[in-house]
């Protein structure tokens, strides 16, 4: 069933994969979702900070004052122990500029080689961030645990999906359906945290 939207929001990203998780968890939850890109918002300042909610802000609080609407951005990113934590903020230029996401991927594997099962330990984390054309700002946080394998595993999902095995599901994120991959995911579990505040007094500015 489809119900009257009670806030349109802009979404910040140039990522495809995350237009559909953000879709599948705010459209349930009465929030219609623009695509900058179809509002004629097609490039984005670089993302110069040192923390996943830095570049959070300056992707969604670049969209709401250009546009005037409420915008709505992730930034996210992989954090590999064996690695010291990197690639981290740096996830989405691991390996370098302009690499595909299968580029990526194996440079990733490359650099891990020699690490053994058990070594393996790695985590995602997500940084939403909802930003209104007035400076107000509200962040939430998601990070899912699991490790690396040494081959990719599924055709779905997006980035490091294929090779990040899910704890709690026991599947690699490029085996998971939308609906699993929301239930456990980083991107998942802050955009529940922002559901959740949805329905509170402080989201109450952020719907108009
Ligand atoms: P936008 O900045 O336009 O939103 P992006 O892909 O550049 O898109 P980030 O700057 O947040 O996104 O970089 C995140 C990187 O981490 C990027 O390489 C992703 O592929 C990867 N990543 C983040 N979440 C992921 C997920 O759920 N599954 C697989 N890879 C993910």
């Amino acid at each position: 069933m489809t119900r009257t939207p009670r806030s349109r929001w802009v979404l910040a990203t140039g990522n495809a994969g995350k237009v559909r998780e953000f879709a599948a968890a705010l459209g349930p939850a009465g929030i219609a979702l623009a695509a900058a890109g179809d509002l004629g918002l097609r490039a984005f300042p670089p993302e110069t900070g040192a923390t996943y909610e830095e570049n959070a802000l300056l992707k969604a609080g670049f969209a709401a004052s250009k546009l005037g609407r409420v915008a709505v951005a992730d930034d996210s990113g992989l954090e590999v122990d064996a690695l010291g934590g990197a690639p981290g903020v740096w996830s989405a230029r691991f390996g370098g500029p302009g690499l595909t996401d299968g580029e990526r991927v194996a440079h990733l594997l490359q650099r891990l080689k020699r690490v053994p099962v058990g070594q393996r330990e790695a985590r995602f984390v997500s940084v939403v961030v909802v930003a209104a054309p007035d400076g107000a700002v509200a962040t939430f946080r998601g990070t899912c645990e699991g490790s690396i394998l040494f081959g990719p595993r599924g055709d779905d999902g997006f980035g490091y999906d294929p090779v990040f095995l899910a704890h709690d599901l026991g599947v690699s994120f490029g085996e998971a359906s939308v609906a699993d991959k929301e239930r456990v995911s980083h991107r998942g579990r802050a955009l529940a945290a922002l559901r959740a505040w949805l329905d509170g007094d402080e989201a109450g500015p952020f719907l108009t």
